[in-house]
């Protein structure tokens, strides 16, 4: 008889001593005494990839995070072997593995320095819990290591001292700490002695993540079930680590239209369709930018999807329409799960074709959420996902709502104590049958991707709009995100900020926070400082649940009104940066913000900021997050910036104190930079564009920048249709120049440029365009002229 009610613990088991080793092409075999492998894939010079399996056999290898265009192959390969260990060079790296035990150790090529090795390394436990292996890694922090990435962690940047764990959870009003919520990216980046690395813990059962938090100087994570299945991919750089990842995880599969870096409006809802119109007309009216128009859960009869309520928007295509006149998008909700109810056809067809997600003992997983009883699509299918973005034909191309926004797909599940559906449930897992457990934290990637499809394929040929809440690694190739329901409290302007850092730093640069806060509501002077931060984040909306008053720009008074107006305005005319930023962002992987630690990883003090970050590659931002503020001290990172309102010259390398009364926000521009601004509109395409404004920021020195354009929607650009504009400005005591090289057939509808010359040491002698000497103006200090935007040199001469 078994009497014993605890859980029998077994302790860790470890490789013993290697065996066996083969290798096949790029594929290296290690084979333990114990029976334990690691498979060690070289992907690329600075990616290797370590699989482990306890048994010998290794599960079909299945990723969704992983994409088909990740690139692959090396420059050079080759593996030798001593008494002690092989030895795996390739042109950036040196991998050792133990014979003895099948730990590792990876160093740069370069210098041999010792970049990361194992602790314990790969090891496992059997849990007679889930009636399988825990499998664990676990790794030696270096001196001086700090971490960062893993997602929407609504904790400071620097990940060190902290346990994390990776479980997709609906979590309204979560705070600072709060720990798992929407997302599960089990990546990070590392840096210690000036250079970066990161993991990609491949795994999507629940996982965990320990940086010098159990043990003072030991990293590990673990996962619930499944291999122990990662990513070792290598800088030197940070940014060239994130851009290696979403090489690996994908980046978007094309620029968003241009309208959606506009500013988005939206409230837990608006309804019925004259509150709509009432919320766009005062847009307008109060002459505030908008492009985007949100309908919450009721738009819908009964909330169920694909659905219009009659009684509230009895013509959506008319309505549709009037808006679009007017300069608005229509972005509507679609969540994942589907009213049980006969006389709905959606549900109807769902049943009939078996799409639904069933109990492992066979009936259908049924659970409440806003609908009432609901089933849900199993979207790690194919055959549903393609039925599913069959559902958006006549929502996109017949009503011609421009985006969707895909909620509850943790998936949230109400009055249930795990907020989500039981392991046991069934996933298709594209072929690869399994339980909740594994499918869990990829679920709502796959609804988002799925809508994405539908979205593409019915807006063709224009370019498609979804956002999700729930994500995986990966999702960041189909949609943009927010970060959930957070609150309107100053501590969550800062959590915003940090989330928003965190999300480009993990891959996923197009998020952003509910502006404002979703529960409760913020003062008048809260609201200003948040939208003067949401305004630099790529993904810029307002958003409340409404049940604490009112939201919108103009509730707060005039003084409010105004500043919002301000800093919205700001937003459009740095259109061009954002777009261009954005096209780097899809082409190369640069995350669209840069934590200071990404952008100057050499000066330690970044390692350890929280609040400055960097919009795109020249501005530096710094919000306000405390009420009664005049300013606020900051730390400004190396180099000279221009401060963006009064052009007074800051050295960088410390603190300093920054005015920034309510009107204000401490923005300063990189020297040498030339940013690109569009006039003030109150929607993207209002007006044609008829000039391109530059800021050129004196430099003594060479600095080059960048304006990427083209048809602000469609296909073209990817046949070449676009304009990449390079500038390179060379500054020097007595003189400016600045070359445009420019390449791609896309016309621009402007002719010129307006020139605003900032910060120039010297008087002006004369000015020559492509050898032409031209007429110039003066305005407060800034030299301003026009040239046309063929111009190949422009000469500054000074006195
Ligand atoms: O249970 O659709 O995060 O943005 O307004 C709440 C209603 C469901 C949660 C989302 C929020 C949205 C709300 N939704």
């Amino acid at each position: 008889m078994i009497l014993n009610t605890e859980l029998e613990y077994k302790g860790n088991l470890f490789p013993s001593k290697i065996v066996f080793y083969k290798k096949h092409i790029n594929v290296l075999y290690f084979k333990s005494e114990n029976g334990a492998v690691l498979q060690l894939t070289i992907e690329r010079d600075s990616v290797l990839r370590f699989r482990y399996s306890t048994t010998g056999m290794f599960d079909k290898d299945f990723s969704y995070a992983i994409t088909i265009h990740a690139s692959k192959g090396y420059n050079h390969l080759e593996i030798s072997e001593d008494d002690e260990k092989y030895v795996i060079t390739t042109s950036k790296l040196i991998c050792h593995i133990s014979k003895l035990d099948m730990r590792k150790s990876i160093f740069d090529v370069k210098d041999n320095s010792l970049i990361c090795e194992d602790e314990l390394g790969f090891h496992w436990e059997e849990s007679y819990e889930i009636g399988g292996d825990i499998v664990k890694m676990s790794l030696k922090s270096q001196q001086g290591e700090n971490y960062y990435g893993l997602g929407d962690k609504p904790v400071e940047n620097n990940l060190k001292g902290k346990r994390f764990q990776n479980w997709v959870t609906d979590s309204y009003a979560y705070g600072r700490g709060t720990d798992p919520i929407y997302k599960a990216i089990p990546f990070y980046t590392a840096i210690h002695h000036d250079k970066s690395y990161g993991v990609f813990f491949d795994n999507t059962f629940r996982s965990y993540f320990d940086f010098c938090n159990e043990r003072r100087n030991i990293t590990s994570f673990w996962a619930q079930g499944g291999e122990m299945n990662y990513y070792f991919i290598y800088g030197p750089e940070m940014t060239e680590v994130v851009s290696n990842y979403t090489d690996l995880t994908g980046r978007p599969q094309h620029i968003p239209p241009m309208w959606a870096l506009g500013f988005h409006q939206c409230k837990w809802s608006y309804y019925p369709e004259s509150n709509v119109k009432e919320i766009t007309s005062k847009f307008r009216e109060l002459q505030i930018p908008c492009d985007a128009i949100y309908l919450d859960i009721d738009y819908m009869e009964g909330f169920r999807c694909f659905t219009w309520s009659e009684e509230y928007f009895p013509d959506p295509k008319r309505m549709v329409k009037e808006l679009a006149d007017d300069g608005f998008k229509t972005i509507v909700i679609i969540d994942p799960g589907i009213k049980i109810d006969n006389e709905y056809n959606v549900f109807k067809e769902g049943l009939e074709k078996d799409y639904f997600c069933k109990r492992a003992d066979g009936p259908y997983m049924k659970g409440k959420v806003w609908p009432g009883e609901c089933y849900f699509p199993d979207f790690t299918s194919p055959e549903v996902r393609e039925w599913w973005s069959e559902l958006f034909k006549e929502l996109i191309e017949d009503i011609g709502v421009a985006g969707v926004w895909n909620d509850m797909n943790e998936p949230a599940v109400m009055d249930v104590p795990g907020k989500s559906f039981p392991d046991d449930v069934r996933h298709d897992y594209d072929g690869n049958p399994c339980s909740h457990r594994k499918a869990h934290n990829i679920y709502g990637m796959q609804m988002a991707r799925a809508t994405y499809h539908g979205l593409k394929k019915f807006s063709y040929p224009k370019r498609p709009f979804v956002i999700t809440r729930a994500a995986y690694s990966g999702t960041q190739r189909y949609t943009s995100t927010w970060t959930g329901d957070n609150v309107a409290t100053w501590d969550h302007l800062s959590i915003a900020n940090q989330q928003a850092q965190r999300m480009c730093m993990s891959g996923f640069s197009f998020a952003g926070s509910d502006i404002g806060g979703f529960a409760e509501q913020p003062s008048g002077e809260l609201f200003a400082r948040w939208i003067q931060l949401g305004v630099f984040h790529p993904f810029c909306r307002v958003h409340s649940s409404g049940d604490h008053g009112e939201q919108e720009p103009w509730v707060f008074g005039k003084t409010v009104t105004d500043i919002v107006r301000k800093f919205i305005e700001i937003r459009y005319q740095l259109l061009p940066y954002l777009y261009t930023t954005f096209w780097r962002y899809a082409d190369e992987g640069i995350p669209i913000l840069k934590s200071l630690v990404l952008f100057d990883q050499e000066d330690p003090n970044t390692h350890f900021r929280n609040d400055e970050f960097i919009f795109g590659e020249k501005i530096l931002v710094c919000p306000i997050i405390e009420a009664n503020s005049k300013g606020r001290r900051m730390y400004i990172p190396r180099g000279k910036w221009y401060n963006f309102w009064d052009n007074s010259i800051v050295e960088g390398g410390e603190e300093v104190w920054v005015d920034a009364d309510i009107d204000s926000l401490p923005i300063f521009v990189k020297e040498g930079a030339i940013i690109p601004k569009y006039p003030i509109q109150q929607y993207v395409g209002e007006k044609v564009i008829e000039q391109l404004e530059l800021d050129v920021y004196y430099k003594l020195g060479k600095e080059s920048s960048e304006v990427y354009e083209d048809a602000g929607d469609g296909y073209d650009y990817k046949k070449g249709r676009y304009s990449l504009r390079n500038f390179n400005q060379v500054g020097k005591e007595n003189s400016l120049t600045i070359q445009q090289f420019k390449s791609g057939k896309f016309i621009t509808s402007y002719n010129s440029f307006k020139i605003n010359i900032h910060g120039l040491p010297f008087k002006i002698a004369k000015i020559e365009v492509d050898n032409e000497e031209i007429d110039i103006s003066k305005i407060n200090g800034v030299v301003t002229f026009e040239v046309t935007k063929e111009f190949r040199e422009l000469y500054i001469i000074g006195k």
